[in-house]
C-alpha cells in the first residue's frame, strides 16, 4: 500500500491568488483524499470496481453540487471552489473525480437550472449528500460527437410518456438511482427527462474490460417502452443547448481536474528521482531528469495560471464555451503529456502499481476522449477564431 506524501507544485506562488476559505476547502478534501481514498484506490482500480463505500464521504465533504445554493443542501461555494475540489479528487483518480462531476454538474446542475421547484426539492437535497446518485445519458452507440443526431425518443400518451432507445458510455449508471436522459419528442425536439430505476422496461447493464477508469462505473441506459411520468420532464429547457449547457460546468470541473492528475505524477516523479540511484549518483541529477522535470512543471505552472483566470471568469458569469474547451483540451493533453514523462522517470517501476503513474496515465485517455474529444474542443477553438462551423 501506498504512503500518500503528496505535495503541490506552487512555482508561481499561486496559493496566493486563492481566498483562505478556498485553502481550508482544498485542505480538507486533500486530508480526506489522503486517509480514505489513496489507501485502497489501486486495489479498486486493479479490481476494476467503484468504491461505493465512499459515497457517503464525498457527499459530507461536499464535492457533490458544491456550487449550487444551500437552500437545496448544496455548498453554495463559488466556482474555483468546485474547481479546487475537482483537482483533490482527480490528483487521487479520474474515475472519482467523474463521479463527482457527473452527480454535481451532470446531474444536479440540470436539475437546479432546468427542472420545476418540486424537482429540486425531491432530488436535490439527496443528491448533494449522496443518499440518491445519479447519471447523465447523452452519448448512444451511433451519436457521440454528434449529440444532436440521437435517437432515443419519446411518446407523449397522454397521462405518461413512453421512452425507447439506448445511451451508452454512460458513468455511474450501473449503481445510479436516477438518470437524466436527453432525448427527443415526436416533433424531434431534444428535451431532459428523469427515469428512475425501478421503472419498468429501464435497464443499466454494466461496461466490462475497460483499460482505463476503471474505478468507475460505466454503463449503458436502455429504455423499453418505459413509462415515464409528466411530472418527471424538465419543464424549463429544451433543444441541444440543454445538456450542453451542462458539459460547460462540467468540462470546466475537468479542466480543474486533470491539473490535479499532472500534479500527482510530478510530485511521484519528483520523489522518486532524488531517492533513484543510477551510475552512483540519484537520477534527478542528470540533465535529461532535470529537462523531464523542468517541462513538466512548466506545464502544470501555465495550466494553474490558465485555469484560476477560468474560475475568475466563470465567478463572474463570463466563462464562454470556447474558453471552456480551450482550458479542458489544454489541460487534458498536459497531464497526459506529464504522466508519459513521468512513467519513464520511474522506469520499471512506473508500470506498477506501487505508484500512481500508470493508472493516471490509462485514466486520462478516457478524460481526453469524453466530455468533448480532443479535437472536438479544438474545432470549438476553430470556429470560435473564424465564425466557420467545421464539424460538418
Ligand atoms: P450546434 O449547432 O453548434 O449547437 C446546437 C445548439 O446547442 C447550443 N450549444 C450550447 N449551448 C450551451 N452551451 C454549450 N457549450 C453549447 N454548445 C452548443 C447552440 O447554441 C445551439 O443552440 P440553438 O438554440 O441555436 O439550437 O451543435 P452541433 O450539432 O453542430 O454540435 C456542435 C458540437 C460538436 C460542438 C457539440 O455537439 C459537441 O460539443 N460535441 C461533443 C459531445 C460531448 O461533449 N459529449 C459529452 C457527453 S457527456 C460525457 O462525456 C460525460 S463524461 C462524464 C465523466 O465521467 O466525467
Ligand atoms: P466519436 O464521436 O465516434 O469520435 C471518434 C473520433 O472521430 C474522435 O477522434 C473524434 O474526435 C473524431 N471526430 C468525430 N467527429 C469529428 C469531426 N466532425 N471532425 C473531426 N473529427 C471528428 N457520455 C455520456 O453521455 N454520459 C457519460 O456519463 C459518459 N461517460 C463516459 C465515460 C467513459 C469512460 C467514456 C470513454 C465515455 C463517456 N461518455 C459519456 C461518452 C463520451 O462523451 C464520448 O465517448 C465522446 O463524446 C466521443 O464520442 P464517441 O466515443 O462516440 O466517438
Amino acid at each position: 500500500m501506498r504512503t500518500d506524501r503528496f505535495q503541490h507544485p506552487d512555482h508561481y506562488l499561486m496559493d496566493e491568488l486563492l481566498t483562505e476559505e478556498h485553502k481550508l476547502i482544498r485542505d480538507t478534501v486533500r486530508a480526506w483524499v489522503k486517509k480514505e481514498l489513496s489507501p485502497i484506490i489501486e486495489d479498486y482500480a486493479q479490481r476494476a470496481e467503484f468504491p461505493k463505500h465512499i459515497i457517503r464521504g464525498l457527499g459530507e465533504i461536499g464535492a457533490f453540487g458544491p456550487s449550487l445554493p444551500a437552500e437545496y443542501g448544496c455548498g453554495g461555494m463559488d466556482q474555483i471552489s468546485y474547481g479546487i475540489i475537482m483537482q483533490e479528487l482527480e490528483r487521487c483518480d479520474s474515475g472519482i473525480r467523474s463521479t463527482a462531476s457527473v452527480q454535481g454538474s451532470l446531474v444536479m446542475y440540470p436539475i437546479y437550472k432546468y427542472g420545476s421547484e418540486e424537482q429540486r426539492r425531491k432530488y436535490l437535497p439527496k443528491l448533494a449528500s449522496g443518499e440518491m446518485m445519479g447519471c447523465f445519458g447523452l452519448t448512444e452507440p451511433d451519436h457521440g460527437s454528434n449529440p444532436g443526431g440521437m435517437t432515443t425518443n419519446f411518446k407523449d400518451m397522454g397521462d405518461h410518456y413512453l421512452l425507447n432507445g439506448a445511451k451508452m458510455w454512460i458513468s455511474n449508471a450501473p449503481f445510479a438511482d436516477i438518470a437524466v436522459v436527453w432525448a427527443k419528442n415526436e416533433a424531434g425536439k431534444i428535451h431532459g427527462l428523469i427515469v428512475e430505476r425501478g421503472m419498468e422496461g429501464f435497464t443499466t447493464p454494466e461496461t466490462h474490460n475497460k483499460w482505463s477508469l476503471r474505478a468507475s462505473a460505466t454503463g449503458e441506459l436502455v429504455f423499453d417502452n418505459v413509462k415515464v411520468p409528466k411530472e418527471n420532464l424538465l419543464p424549463n429547457i429544451s433543444g441541444l443547448k440543454g445538456p450542453m449547457g451542462c458539459l460547460d460546468s462540467a468540462r470546466y470541473g475537468i479542466a480543474w481536474g486533470a491539473i490535479g492528475a499532472a500534479m500527482d505524477c510530478y510530485d511521484s516523479a519528483l520523489n522518486y528521482a532524488k531517492e533513484r540511484v543510477q551510475f552512483d549518483k540519484p537520477i534527478a541529477a542528470f540533465q535529461l531528469t532535470q529537462k523531464k522535470l523542468a517541462e513538466m512543471l512548466t506545464e502544470i505552472t501555465k495550466a494553474q495560471l490558465l485555469t484560476w483566470r477560468l474560475g475568475v471568469l466563470k465567478n463572474e458569469d463570463r466563462a464562454s464555451t470556447p474558453q471552456i474547451s480551450m482550458a479542458k483540451r489544454n489541460n487534458v493533453e498536459m497531464a497526459l503529456h506529464v504522466a508519459r514523462e513521468a512513467r519513464q522517470i520511474h522506469g520499471g517501476m512506473g508500470i506498477t502499481g506501487e505508484y500512481p503513474i500508470m493508472r493516471h496515465m490509462m485514466n486520462l485517455e478516457s478524460v481526453v476522449t469524453y466530455e468533448g474529444t480532443h479535437d472536438i474542443h479544438l474545432l470549438i477553438t476553430g470556429m470560435d477564431i473564424t465564425g466557420m462551423p467545421a464539424f460538418r
